[in-house]
Order: structure tokens, then sequence, then C-alpha cells
């Protein structure tokens, strides 16, 4: 330093120092850049450990009720403002849903009489839409019979498959692929009066339905009063997303089940995008540091 102003001893030494100098003030603008891209990756980090927790909410419960008569699009006219013919009384049920934000448990609840008409009541398909953009993600086959009336068989408490599926919920004028309750006095139903002509099942012969390999525990159906039934789901499976709808109904559609429900969890997408910006963040600092000569 001290003999640079005083004895160059040629032209090439000088335009050396001056170079040398140069990367001396280049290493320091990197070094800064490389400081305060340090900090900013730091107080990130910071900000990701202290908000995952609160991201992710912890496995919860949704309770849900007995909102609606029949599904979207599929009032019959003569029924539509009965919220149960005859049996059972559905009354909702409850949603369980991960720490992940998978669904764990779906409960139906009931309240009604018990009856002799018990005998002829079967459970239908369970659906599940997991966006709630009317459009059935999954559903789980209870049913083995491919129309629905008083004779159907009773599904078994056991594992049944969940089938993956993209079955819009449609309406009456153009059905994607369900199997109907039936009509009053007929189709299956002599001597009965029904919710007419509504979804009970898909017909799988129409929409088959892509097994996922898992399965849900079903409690099964009896001819006998039941309180209630539950499915219970793997974790890890059926991710819900911000909001989700819950379908189901028994043979006759006497009373139906569409709820739909808020989750708290927010979607992967959420944190995809955070990712993407910190991704952006780090791109910007490397920028810097090009135009700065590295
Ligand atoms: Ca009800
Ligand atoms: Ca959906
Ligand atoms: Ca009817
Ligand atoms: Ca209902």
């Amino acid at each position: 330093m001290l003999s640079f102003p005083f004895s160059p001893p040629h032209g090439t030494a000088v335009a050396d120092r001056g170079c040398h100098i140069g990367n001396v003030v280049r290493f320091q603008e990197v070094l800064n850049s490389m400081k305060k891209l340090l900090k900013t990756f730091f107080l990130l980090s910071t900000i990701i450990v202290f908000t995952a927790p609160f991201a992710y909410s912890a496995p919860h419960t949704i309770t849900f009720g007995d909102t609606t008569n029949y599904w979207t699009g599929w009032g019959n006219g003569e029924d539509d403002n009965t919220p149960t013919v005859g049996i059972p009384n559905l009354t909702g049920g409850s949603a369980e849903v991960s720490s992940g934000g998978y669904l764990t448990k779906v409960t139906m609840t009931q309240d009604s009489a018990n009856s002799s008409y018990y005998g002829v009541l079967s459970a239908g398909d369970l659906f599940i839409d997991t966006n709630a953009n009317k459009i059935w993600d999954y559903f789980i086959d209870l049913t083995d019979w491919t129309a629905a009336g008083e004779t159907n068989p009773n599904p078994a408490a056991r594992n049944y498959s969940i089938l993956s599926v993209a079955l819009p919920l449609g309406d009456k004028s153009s059905n994607p692929g369900y199997i109907l309750s039936g009509t009053d006095g007929a189709n299956g139903w002599a001597g009965y009066n029904i919710r007419d002509g509504h979804p009970v099942a898909v017909d799988r012969s129409a929409v088959p339905g892509t097994p996922t390999g898992q399965n849900v525990q079903f409690t099964g159906w009896t001819d006998l009063y039941d309180e209630s039934w539950s499915f219970t789901f793997p974790d890890g499976v059926i991710f819900l997303g911000g909001e989700f709808a819950i379908g189901w109904t028994v043979n006759c559609a006497n009373d139906v089940i569409y709820e739909t429900m808020g989750n708290p969890v927010p979607e992967p997408a959420t944190m995809l995008l955070f990712g993407t910006g910190l991704v952006g963040l780090a791109g910007l600092g490397k920028k810097k540091l090009l135009k700065k000569g590295i």
C-alpha cells in the first residue's frame, strides 16, 4: 500500500496493481452481497421454522349436519321439500382429518326409531369430493348390486377398496354414471314411497373407478337399528384441500347427505408458491452477484 504511489518500477506493474485493487474492491462487494444473501436466507429459514407448525394444524374433527334434501341438480319435484321420506333420518356426522390434511374417518349419524322397514334399507356408496368442485374424486363401493330395490343385500363390516374417479356430480338430465334409487311403487319398490331418481351408488359398468390399492374399514350395515356408521381411512391417501364435500344415502335415497365443509389445512400449492418465492429470491441474489463481476 505504502509503496504504490512512490515506486512504480514500470507501467505494467501499475496496471497490475490497479487490477489487483480492483479485484480487492470486487471481492469486498461480493463478500457484502454474500453476507446479505446469507442474512436473507437465515431470516427466511427462521420464518419457515416458526410458521411451519401453524401452517399444518393438528389432527382435527369437523362436524357436519344434514342441510340438504337432495344433491344439487338432482331434485325430482315431488320429494324436494321432504327432508326424510319415511326412514332413516340421517342427521349428519363428522369428518376426521390428520395433521397432514388427509381424511382419516367419516362417521354418519342418524336419529330415527327402530322399524321393521329397516329390512329393506341398505347403504349406498360413499362419495368424496376433495376440493368441493362438484366432481367426485373418490368413492367407496359398498354396493354390489346393479339396481336399487327392497332386496338389496347389506354391506358387511369389512374393508372396502378406495377407488379414485373423476365423476361429475351431474344432474338428472345427464346422469354421468350413477345407479338411481328408483320410482315410488315400482322399479324394485312395490308398496313403498321413496325419493325418486336420486343417485345412490356408482354404476361401475359405466364408471369402473381406479383402485388406489388402499382400503377403508366400514363398520357394516345391518337390518337392525344402528345409531351410527363409520368409515376409517388410512392416513395419507385422500388429501382434502381447503374445502371438500361428502355424499351418502341409502338405496331408496329417503334421506340424503350432501355436505360441503371447510378445512383449515392449506393446500400444498400454498407451500409450493412459498418455495418458488424462496428459489426466486435466491436467484435474484445470484443475479446481483453476476452483475458485480463474478
Ligand atoms: Ca335427515
Ligand atoms: Ca373434486
Ligand atoms: Ca317419491
Ligand atoms: Ca338429508
